[in-house]
């Protein structure tokens, strides 16, 4: 059973790595980020009250995101396992999900993958994809907010023996290849 958590600075490849391991597990692949993006794409209330967040590189409120992933995490696809991209990204997420973990599965141990990236590789990839928040000023908030709120949870997992370190600064399939080394291990 796969049920993975990706942590990673923005441009660290969670959303590109749990994609193409999603497919090769055949579980879902569940991003916060393109679900925040999709709503926001049809204006939905959710879409509306995160675009102001995500414009400005800021984090959506927690209860908003910890909605959504309680009810995707509900739905009966995610029986076989699961890729969650880009949650939790703060404490306060992660004992959320701890909650809901416990609630759903009885609390069996779950894998927490942390992508390692330069920051000016960083920088550099995200401005070449360009998206609506990839503009410099945007992702040096981005940056900020993942070292100040995110970047905690790498200790918080690391002391609960949940964390496993890639080399994130890798082609993408030396990444991959790594990634499934290490979760099948
Ligand atoms: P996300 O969508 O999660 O965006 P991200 O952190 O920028 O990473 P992403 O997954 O898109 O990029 P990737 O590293 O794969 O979040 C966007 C916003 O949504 C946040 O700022 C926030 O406002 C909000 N949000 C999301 N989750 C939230 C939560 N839990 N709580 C509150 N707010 C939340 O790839 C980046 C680029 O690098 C791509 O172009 C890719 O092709 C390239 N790349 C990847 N790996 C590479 C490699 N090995 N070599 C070369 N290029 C590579």
């Amino acid at each position: 059973m796969t049920r993975l958590i990706f942590l990673g600075a923005p441009g660290a490849g969670k959303g590109t790595q749990a994609e193409t391991l999603a497919h090769h597990r055949n579980i879902p692949h569940i991003s916060t980020g393109d679900i925040l993006r999709q709503a926001m794409q049809k204006q939905t209330p959710l879409g509306v009250k995160a675009q102001d967040y995500v414009s400005r590189g800021e984090l959506v409120p927690d209860q908003l995101v910890n909605d959504l992933v309680k009810e995707r995490l509900y739905e009966p696809d995610t029986e076989q396992g699961w890729i969650l991209d880009g949650f939790p990204r703060k404490v306060s997420q992660a004992s959320f999900l701890d909650e809901l973990l416990q609630e759903k599965h009885n609390h069996q141990v779950v894998r927490v993958v942390n992508l390692e990236v330069p920051d000016d590789v960083l920088m550099a990839r995200l401005l070449a994809r360009g998206r609506a928040d990839d503009n410099e000023e945007v992702i040096r908030r981005r940056l900020e907010v993942y070292r100040e709120q995110t970047a905690p949870l790498i200790d918080f997992y690391r002391d609960r023996q949940q964390l496993i370190c890639v080399n994130g600064d890798q082609s993408l399939d030396e990444v991959t290849a790594e990634l499934l080394d290490v979760i099948d291990s």
